[in-house]
């Protein structure tokens, strides 16, 4: 257990090889019900580098005219997100002994060259829940920064089977994926292999 920050807490290899196969097969069963999609930026329309898909009764999404936010269905399917397997809502309970269960589970699949800008999370309207993402397959490095854009930041490894959870003062950090790194060593488990290098899956109270 690592505390990178005030209420950031890591959890290196919290999923056994088990348990990756496991919740990979869960992941692999939602994106077929529910595809990949690609999310624009706001105004610009330009396509984030991640692919991605929701389970939840709320997902998240974004596209040029309408900017970021939750909807209860697949923009592109327009049917219903799958629920959230029981395996993460187990996680959830024991890493954040949160009394509501998570209302969201965004999917973001990074390919070996996509990354995330440093961003804050401002889009639910329960900033006092806290955040709880898993990894799976390949190594990222992940940079957390402070409540302001310009505050220091620090940068670590995120691996297949981390969780971090997102409390307190770090719920409302700036963050995001600076790159993947060489996935030769740390594969996606077989059920998602194909799909990319690296899965990340981030549980949230939304309402
Ligand atoms: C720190 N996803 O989808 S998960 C996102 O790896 C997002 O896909 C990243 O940031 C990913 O919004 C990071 C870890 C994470 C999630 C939420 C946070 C870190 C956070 C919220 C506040 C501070
Ligand atoms: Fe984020």
């Amino acid at each position: 257990m690592l505390e990178h920050g005030p209420g950031a807490i890591h959890y290196p290899r919290w999923l056994d090889a088990a348990a990756q196969e496991r919740l990979a097969f869960e992941i692999a069963a939602a994106i077929a019900r529910a595809p990949l999609f690609v999310s624009r930026l706001p105004k610009s329309g330009l396509p984030m580098s991640v692919r991605m898909t929701n389970c939840g009764p709320l997902g998240w999404m974004s596209d040029k005219d309408r900017g970021y936010r939750y909807e209860p269905a697949h923009p592109e399917t327009g049917t219903p997100w799958p629920p959230i397997p029981s395996m993460l809502l187990d996680a959830w309970a024991a890493l954040t002994g949160y009394p509501k269960p998570p209302e969201a589970c965004l999917i973001n699949v990074y390919s070996d060259n996509a990354k995330m800008g440093l961003h804050q999370d401002r889009d639910e309207s329960d900033f006092d829940a806290p955040i709880l993402s898993l990894s799976l397959g390949a190594d990222c490095r992940f940079r957390l920064g402070g409540q302001k854009r310009g505050d220091k930041t620090v940068a670590f490894t995120l691996s297949g089977g981390d969780a971090l959870v997102l409390s307190g003062p770090a719920r409302r950090f700036f963050h995001g994926v600076d790159r993947i790194l060489p996935s030769i060593l740390t594969p996606l488990p077989q059920q998602l292999a194909g799909l990319g290098a690296r899965v990340n899956l981030t549980l949230r109270r939304v309402t």
